[in-house]
């Protein structure tokens, strides 16, 4: 029987390219996102593949996150994967300048909108007794730099809810996997520098970064793990990169 996998962030980056890979693996998919016409072009591109539905909500949104994924039909509702991958940077700067309603936006996307997303997938999962989550950290999650703290500070939010998450649903025979990228090009930084393009493709520059592409593939090898093995915490980072602001450009 083929499984369902529901994956936020599916109308770009790291969540589009996950989505393609597992549609090549035969896996349905849900796909969520804010962009309407974005969910409808990747759905009409895979649904030749597997059977795709879309659901458009704010992860922000609490009321909508759960009133979205409380309205899939029942056979939807059968989700063996949640990939909590929606999130984004806003804003680079020192704290004392920082915009807060940048902060607002990290705090509430990628860490309050994981745990809603969470909340509503998490008692379908229970219920069968089975299930695979994984959660989008980052190396920011992992090493805090300067002027991207709120950033890290929500991205080692995803480590810490991924540790907690695997020690509460392990026994409910429920895996937990926490991927944590470095540089990857995506519309990322577009995104945190608010659609400056040249300060976003300066970030890019000098070296090879990763593509969305190697982290979804990271993340299909997680899902297809025998069921005795759990990927429980996977790092990539670009091949020219040493840590999280260590990168040996040309
Ligand atoms: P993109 O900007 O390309 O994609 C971000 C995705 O998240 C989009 O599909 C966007 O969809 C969705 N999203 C953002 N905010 C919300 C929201 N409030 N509600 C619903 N959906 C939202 O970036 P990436 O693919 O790079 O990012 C994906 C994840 O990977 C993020 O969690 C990011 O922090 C993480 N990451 C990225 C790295 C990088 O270098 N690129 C490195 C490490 C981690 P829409 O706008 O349609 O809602
Ligand atoms: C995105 C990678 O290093 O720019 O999470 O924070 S980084």
């Amino acid at each position: 029987m083929s499984r369902i996998a529901l994956i936020t962030g599916a109308t770009s980056g790291i969540g589009k390219a996950t989505a393609q890979l597992f549609a090549d693996a035969g896996i349905d998919l849900i796909l969520c996102g804010r962009r309407q016409e974005r969910l409808d072009e990747v759905s009409a591109e895979l649904s030749g593949k597997v059977k795709v539905t879309t659901l458009v909500f704010d992860v922000r949104d609490k009321g909508a996150v759960l009133a979205m994924i409380g309205s899939l039909p029942d056979d939807w509702k059968n989700i063996d994967i949640l990939v909590n991958n929606a999130g984004n940077a806003h804003g680079m700067g020192a704290l004392d300048e920082g915009d807060t309603e940048d902060w607002d936006a990290m705090i509430d996307g990628n860490v309050k909108g994981l745990l809603y997303v969470s909340k509503a997938v998490i008692p379908l999962m229970l219920e069968k007794g089975a299930g695979h989550i994984v959660n989008i950290s980052s190396i920011a999650g992992k090493q805090t730099y300067a002027n991207g703290a709120v950033y890290c500070a929500s991205k080692a939010a995803v480590e810490v809810l991924s540790e907690g998450m695997r020690l509460e649903l392990t026994q409910h025979g429920i895996k937990v996997t926490n991927v944590a990228p470095g540089a990857v090009e995506t519309e990322f930084s577009l995104v945190r520098f608010k659609g400056d393009e040249d300060r976003a493709e300066k970030v890019y520059q000098g070296f090879d970064p990763l593509q969305a592409v190697d982290i979804a593939d990271a993340i299909l090898y997680a899902v297809n793990a025998p069921s005795r093995v759990t990927i429980a915490d996977i790092t990539i980072l670009a091949g020219a990169q040493s840590a999280a602001t260590t990168i040996h450009r040309k």
